[in-house]
């Protein structure tokens, strides 16, 4: 179908025209399904993938793919690069999944935070890495239900934070930051931008995608609302900026989603209608982004979009009550 007007969003977020770039058939081994990558690009430039892996049992682990220019080439690990660790981990029983990468200069090492399943429900694990083959497990960072977290990349205040989506029993689930001396502990909860209510596209749940974009004028933040319908969930994206110096600070939110599941391979999978970025990379430009995200929980793709853009749609398209607004 062809729309008679323009979309006012100017399309902030570009498809690469080979999407999917990454499916279960590019895989060494046999497996269901691939999406949801964290990201990262070396100081080397290389750009490598921390995918989600379903097996034929259902379960998730992590599988690192590395390619020279982020999109072709794919050399992926012929087995499971983070496989699930039981026996020290019990947290981690049903699978890992949906990590996010984070580079922590303090620490000369990738912080990696990823959803731990267990018959206790999701829960936030953090593992510590330098090379995306050997990982030094935190271990089980925030109890279930929570997920959706990502480190920042510096301490703030002296203190490192975490955005997180914690799940109450009842009513919304919002967007919550925590902070700690030690990445261990972790206290000073604080919601940072709540699910809205009715009909909005963010209503009921919302929940952090990639790790946080440090710009001059904030922390971007691209995070999904989950709209539900008779026919299943809307995945959708939108965007908020956070203050630089104190990030439970909203400053603006986004009053349109930016991006939603409009091709075949977004709204045909094994979940219908799902975009799920969990990871992003910076272009030499310093200013357009990588953005990795799992396509109807099947397969990973990229779409391109300008970090000024993207922050002068925000100006023109929120107001500060929006930040607070139910
Ligand atoms: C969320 C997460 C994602 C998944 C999405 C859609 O709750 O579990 O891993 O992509 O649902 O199924």
């Amino acid at each position: 179908m062809t729309r008679h007007v323009e979309d006012p969003r100017k399309r902030l977020l570009k498809r690469h025209p080979d999407n999917p770039i990454l499916t279960a058939f590019d895989w060494p081994y046999f497996v269901t399904t691939v999406f949801n990558p964290g990201a990262v690009r070396l100081q080397t430039g290389e750009t490598v993938l921390l995918c989600r892996v379903e097996e034929c049992s259902g379960l998730s682990h992590l599988c690192a793919a590395r390619s020279e220019d982020g999109v072709t080439n794919w050399q992926i690990d012929s087995q499971p690069t983070l496989a699930p660790d039981v026996e020290n981990f019990p947290e981690e029983k049903w699978g890992i999944e949906d990590p996010r990468i984070v580079w922590v200069a303090e620490l000369e090492k990738y912080a990696v935070t990823y959803t731990c399943y267990s018959p206790a429900g999701p829960g936030v694990s953090l593992a510590l890495t330098t090379d995306f083959r050997e990982f030094e497990r935190i271990g089980h960072i925030m109890p279930p239900e929570d997920k959706d977290a990502a480190l920042f990349p510096r301490r703030i205040n002296g203190c490192w934070a975490l955005v997180h989506r914690p799940v109450p029993s009842s009513g919304s689930a919002h967007i919550w930051i925590s902070l700690s001396n030690d990445l261990h502990h972790w206290g000073k909860h604080k919601i940072l931008l709540k699910a809205k209510r009715g009909p909005w596209w963010d209503a009921n749940k919302i929940g952090l995608c990639t790790p946080l974009i440090e710009t001059p004028e904030g922390w971007l933040m691209i995070y999904h609302g989950v709209r539900q319908t008779p026919a299943g969930c809307l995945y959708r994206l939108g965007l908020a900026l956070l203050d630089l110096e104190d990030p439970s600070r909203c400053l603006l939110r986004g009053n349109k989603w930016i991006f939603g599941a409009e091709r075949d391979y977004e709204r045909t999978g094994d979940v219908d209608d799902v975009v799920f970025p969990c990871g992003y990379t910076l272009q030499d430009d310093k200013d357009t982004l990588n953005i990795y995200y799992g396509a109807a929980d099947t397969s990973i793709c990229i779409a391109t979009g300008s970090i000024s853009e993207l922050l002068g749609w925000l100006k023109l398209n929120s107001n500060v009550q929006d930040a607070d607004l139910e």
